[in-house]
């Protein structure tokens, strides 16, 4: 099971999963300096005869939300993080926002930092917190998440939290929500070489699965590679598999044509395209309604790329009411037809929550009318999933 972290700068993250797993996984210098995480942090546990727990660690300051977002991509268990002195904080919500609209409903809330509370008003603090989180949590698949008081410098709650986790993985195998029958899929998030291994591409893999031998394509440029190797979960297989973390040895591939953001997958689904069709949804929070035309953030999977918004049943897209049932729009698709799930953003201004059809391009966002989609540039951006998962986040374009 693959789970990700989500929380405010600040509110022990990596201190959890370093305590869960015995993993730092703040590496670069400048992490260390700055004692903030800016890049993806990865660790593992292998519990003897269990099932292996991967961990996604997120960066929590704001303007690192689109590295955030490419480590939310292919969570399958979200483990909010609020710290008790503290409380909820601006981007509490934004992660919770995100991994909500990513269609995540499995999660897991700490409760941090038990440790700095006032013995004498401890309880109170420890009972307001978590009625603050679980107002938070109630609109959303969440709601009833389980929370687990923790610290992360004595170690309290650390392993209930744990075995909470490990039970959960034992508990979602079979029922993985993941779909192994379907193509294989996997965003890259790092792509580095390897001394007698060559090009390594890691990422979770969202659909199928592809054994060593078997031929793959890295979209959407279409280049052609083998899969030599499989790490999964960190350790050496013989295929990579729905919901693993992977890092896949690819052969006739350099380092330099692959990229954050690009697909590796089954060359049958290796399709571009510049248009897509998406359900539309603004998060609750969201207090202003979006327009059709607003130039936005696409993010799919861990590719970020830009692109316009069409609303098609509607001029305006509003704030959906209590449980969110989606607004739909259309437009039309070089290929066929594509149906999407799309995620929205509240906070900062600077950012909309929404979602719409799009036609990405990172060097065209201009503003289309909405009665123009047949002059919108096509341009080879996106790869377009057979079926679309709920990968989707929109953001106006700052
Ligand atoms: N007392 C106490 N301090 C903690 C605890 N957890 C984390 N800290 C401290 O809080 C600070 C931030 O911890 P991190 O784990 O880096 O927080 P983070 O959420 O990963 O931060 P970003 O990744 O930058 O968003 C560090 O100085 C930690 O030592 C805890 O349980 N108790
Ligand atoms: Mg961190």
């Amino acid at each position: 099971m693959i789970i990700g972290t989500a929380g405010h700068i600040d509110h022990g993250k990596t201190s959890l999963v370093r305590a869960l797993t015995g993993v730092e996984t703040d590496r670069l210098p400048e992490e260390k300096r700055r004692g903030i995480s800016i890049e993806l942090g990865y660790a593992y546990l292998h519990p003897p005869g269990g099932p292996s727990l991967g961990f996604v660690d997120v960066p929590g300051h704001e303007r690192l939300l689109h590295t955030m977002l490419a480590g939310a991509t292919g969570i399958a268990h979200a483990l909010l993080i609020v710290a008790a002195d503290d409380g909820v904080m601006p981007q509490t919500r934004e992660h919770l926002a995100v991994v909500a609209l990513l269609g995540v409903t499995q999660g897991s809330v700490a409760i941090t930092k038990i440790d700095r509370l006032d013995p004498a008003t401890r309880a109170t603090r420890l009972a307001e917190v978590q009625a603050e989180v679980r107002a938070l949590l109630a609109p959303t698949a969440l709601a009833q998440a389980p929370m687990f008081p923790v610290s992360a410098i004595t170690g309290e709650g650390v392993e209930a939290l744990r075995q909470h986790l490990l039970a959960c993985a034992a508990a979602c195998g079979s029922a993985s929500p993941h779909d192994s029958a379907r193509a294989f899929r996997m965003p890259a998030d790092r792509v580095f070489t390897l001394t007698g291994v060559g090009t390594v591409v890691t990422g979770s893999v969202t659909s199928g699965v592809a054994p060593v031998g078997a031929e793959l394509c890295i979209a959407p440029h279409g280049t052609g590679a083998r899969l030599r190797g499989v790490h999964a979960q960190n350790q050496p297989a013989s295929e990579a598999r729905t919901g693993q973390r992977c890092a896949l040895a690819l052969a006739g591939v350099a380092k330099e044509d692959v990229h954050r953001g690009d697909w590796v997958c089954a060359p049958s689904i290796a399709l571009a395209t510049t248009r897509i069709d998406v359900q539309c949804q603004l998060w609750p929070d969201e207090p202003k309604a979006l327009r059709s035309g607003t130039p936005v953030h696409v993010h799919l999977g861990t590719s970020d790329v830009t692109g316009s918004i069409v609303l098609l049943d509607s001029d305006t897209l509003r704030r959906a009411p209590p449980h969110w049932p989606s607004s739909c729009c259309t437009a039309p698709w070089p290929h066929g037809m594509a149906t999407g799930a799309c995620c929205a953003m509240p906070r900062p201004r600077a950012r909309w929550p929404v979602c719409a059809c799009s036609t990405p391009s990172r060097r065209s966002a201009t503003a289309k009318p909405p009665n123009a989609l047949h002059s919108l540039p096509r341009r080879h951006s996106l790869t377009a999933p057979r079926a679309w998962q709920p990968c989707w986040r929109m953001r106006r374009w700052a």
